[in-house]
């Protein structure tokens, strides 16, 4: 058995992604569970809800999503929901089983006169005791500081695809301009949930691409979100071909392979998968799913229906802080983080 160490990589190259790819689908699984087995328990699934604070008229042009602006989708617009409601809501969720709470708003990024009910809505669901997550949009140094010290748990921002799709699938903002979000939220310490989605067209190679682009950050993202395209009315992406599902499940298992720390999290799409589907995921190592029946603005399975399927497959929702690959995580990352302020420092003072 490998030392667990080494199965931490940070120098993955396309060569060798896409003969992950390539392997029987046997193989590919087989090879997945071993790696998820050393390092979290196989039936336990962390239970995220989500919950749209902000919905759509977006000035972003992302070609899969109902809440851009700049496609006819037939959304109603919603301002910034209500601090009261939105713990409301979080409350319900967390009665319902959840664990973590995830804000989501349709924006660029935040604006300043909305931004301090933002920060109120984290304090008020931590003080829930409720782990936090928000995805806002891009944001500066300044807001990611003030997200943390408020609380923030995770900062939800997908890469969403590989550096050469992207510019298909985006022109409102750059790839570089969602590295730079990532890399203020790292640098506060809060955690990194990124991932993307599979299904928009791209090809095998953008795939790969994509997992290199998490797996190669100096920490890997604690949270990784693998959506399947929920093709929506109205967007620009409605018409897109089907994902055969061996594909969409090879991507959870090169992603658990890649990245052995994450949590994978089968994202959207479930409500047109197969219950034997999601059951392979879990196989590949998917292990958080988002609980609820909505996801944003689309439908996700019922939650008595996910209930049932934890049951009839020996799942148990993962309770808060149980999982031992976090502590590894955590200091994984204060090691980043000296190793950073060690050569800012070197830096600076060869400057001086
Ligand atoms: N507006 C913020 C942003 O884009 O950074 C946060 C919310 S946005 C809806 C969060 C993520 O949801 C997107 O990055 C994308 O990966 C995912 N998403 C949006 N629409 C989707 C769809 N139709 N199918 C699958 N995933 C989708
Ligand atoms: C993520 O990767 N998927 C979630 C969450 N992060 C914010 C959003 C999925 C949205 C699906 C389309 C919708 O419901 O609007
Ligand atoms: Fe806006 Fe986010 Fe949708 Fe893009 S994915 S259009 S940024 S809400």
């Amino acid at each position: 058995m490998h030392n667990t160490k080494s199965l931490i990589r940070n120098d993955w190259n396309i060569d060798e992604v896409e003969q992950l790819f390539s392997l029987s689908f046997s193989d590919l699984m087989f090879q997945a569970q071993q790696v998820h087995r050393q390092f979290f328990d196989p039936n336990r699934v962390q239970v995220s809800t989500l919950l749209s604070i902000k919905t759509g008229a977006c000035p972003e042009d992302c070609k899969y999503c109902p809440q851009s602006g700049h496609y006819h989708t037939g959304l109603d617009k919603e301002k910034l929901m209500q601090v009261q409601k939105v713990l409301e809501e979080a409350e319900l969720a967390q009665k319902a089983g959840a664990t973590r709470f995830c804000m989501g708003a349709a924006w660029k990024n935040p604006p300043a006169k909305d931004f301090p009910y933002i920060l109120k809505m984290v304090e008020g669901v931590k003080q829930l005791g409720l782990e936090t997550c928000m995805t806002l949009g891009m944001l500066n140094q300044e807001q990611t500081e003030a997200l943390s010290k408020a609380g923030l748990d995770y900062y939800n921002h997908n890469l969403d695809t590989s550096p050469e799709f992207y510019g298909s699938i985006i022109t409102t903002r750059t790839y570089s301009d969602r590295l730079k979000t990532l890399s203020y939220v790292r640098d506060t310490g809060m955690k990194i949930c990124s991932g993307g989605i599979v299904g928009m067209g791209e090809t095998i190679h953008d795939r790969a691409n994509l997992l290199i682009q998490l797996a190669n950050l100096p920490v890997h993202p604690e949270s990784v979100p693998i959506n399947m395209l929920v093709k929506v009315e109205g967007t620009p992406l409605e018409h897109v071909d089907d994902l055969d599902s061996f594909d969409f499940i090879r991507c959870i298992a090169v992603a658990r392979i890649m990245m052995p720390r994450s949590h994978v999290r089968l994202s959207a799409g479930r409500e047109n998968m197969s219950e034997e589907m999601q059951a392979l995921t879990f196989l590949a190592g998917a292990n958080s799913i988002f609980y609820g029946e909505k996801l944003l603005t689309t439908p996700n399975p019922e939650s008595q229906k996910d209930k049932q399927l934890f049951k009839r497959l020996g799942i148990k929702p993962e309770e808060r802080d149980e999982c031992h690959s976090d502590v590894e995580q955590k200091t994984a990352l204060q090691g980043q983080i000296q190793a950073k302020q060690d050569s800012d420092f070197f830096y600076n003072a060869v400057q001086a």
